[in-house]
């Protein structure tokens, strides 16, 4: 008998007590770099605005149906979870005039990030926060949460969660709220006003309250900080902090925001973090491993761990602006956030 017959039969008679060599795993799996099946790709905003008009009349927020008019960007390399990336969900919901989102908790945590309409809020732990273009709002993990909508013209937002780490993990646990609407209370939390004191309350336990970040106070910060020197990659950039604890925005997850002005261009870097993009205002190409993705308001596209990029501004004279989130905060923590500086790509 051969070699290699001799050793499918050692593998056969292990397999049927439940135990494997090693010598299975194949050389590929032990690569010198991080590999991903996460692709570089980019979602233009007409495709994502028609597919929430098409489920507007189709799809109601109601308990024990949908619950969300959501729809998902779905990464071409991760087809059989229909996730944005291996840790993060970009999703874009719509809701109407007079409809309610019914209340319930789940064990993901979720951002907002408003981009059209006027008049809806969204309860978090029944604090109402009326919600506003550009506004940056909080779901912390195991809050209950409702959107209810008192204006006029359908609303549109980005829903960012941790879904498919929290699913890597099988700790996913979603309740719905034992009654149909959440009791509601003017906010606590006034974030503007805590940068730089926060209340001395038995809250500052609860160290990831629902915290509202105003477009109306990022705004004018990011154009203050634009006046100064740009960070190399990110051009002028910051990042949502939770002011308790000086950390990311959430434990999960991390957002920022970043502004290039016209004809801007940043330098080519990699880092073991996942990004998702999304244009807020203006256009530009960036270069992912090698590949040019051009955007334009409401475009979204996301940048796969350990590839290199670049951004930048085409326009003659309007400002990029940039809002993201990523998955550094559950890379931290372990050593495992890698960052490399690299050579520029771009041959604009
Ligand atoms: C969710 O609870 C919301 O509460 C939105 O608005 C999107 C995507 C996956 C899982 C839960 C919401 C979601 C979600």
């Amino acid at each position: 008998m051969s070699g290699m017959a001799n050793l499918e039969e050692l593998d056969r008679r292990l397999a049927e007590k439940w135990i494997s060599g090693i010598w299975r795993i194949p050389a590929g799996a032990r690569p010198g770099d991080p590999k991903t099946k996460i692709q570089p790709h980019l979602w233009k905003w007409a495709d994502i605005h028609d597919a929430l008009l098409q489920a507007k009349d189709q799809i109601k927020p109601e308990r024990g149906q949908a619950e969300r008019r959501t729809i998902r960007l779905v990464n071409p390399g991760a087809k059989d979870t229909e996730m944005t990336s291996h840790t993060l969900l970009f999703a874009f919901q719509l809701i109407q005039p007079g409809e309610v989102a019914p209340p319930h908790r789940h064990t993901m945590s979720a951002i907002r990030f408003i981009l059209q309409g006027k008049g809806a809020y969204t309860n978090v732990d029944s604090q109402k926060m009326v919600m506003e273009d550009g506004d940056l709002i909080l779901t912390p993990r195991w809050a209950w949460h409702e959107h209810a909508h008192e204006g006029a013209e359908p609303m549109i937002w980005i829903d960012g969660l941790d879904v498919p780490f929290i699913q890597s993990l099988q700790v996913i646990s979603f309740e719905p709220f034992p009654g149909e609407r959440m009791p509601l209370s003017e906010p606590r939390y006034d974030t503007s006003a805590y940068g730089l004191a926060r209340p001395v309350t038995g809250d500052n336990d609860k160290p990831n309250p629902p915290l509202h970040y105003r477009w109306k106070d990022i705004y004018p910060a990011l154009k203050k900080l634009a006046e100064g020197e740009p960070n190399a990659y990110d051009g002028y950039a910051m990042e949502y902090v939770n002011p308790l604890t000086g950390g990311p925005t959430l434990p999960t997850l991390s957002c920022g925001i970043q502004l290039l002005k016209p004809g801007q261009r940043t330098q080519s870097h990699r880092h073991t973090s996942t990004v998702l993009y999304h244009a807020f205002r203006g256009r530009g190409t960036t270069v992912i491993g090698g590949q040019e993705f051009k955007w334009e308001q409401g475009d979204n596209f996301v940048v796969p761990l350990w590839h290199w990029h670049e951004h930048a501004n085409t326009a003659a004279s309007e400002d990029a602006i940039l809002f993201s989130m990523n998955d550094a905060p559950v890379l931290k923590p372990f050593g495992l956030y890698r960052e490399e500086a690299g050579q520029p790509q771009m041959g604009l």
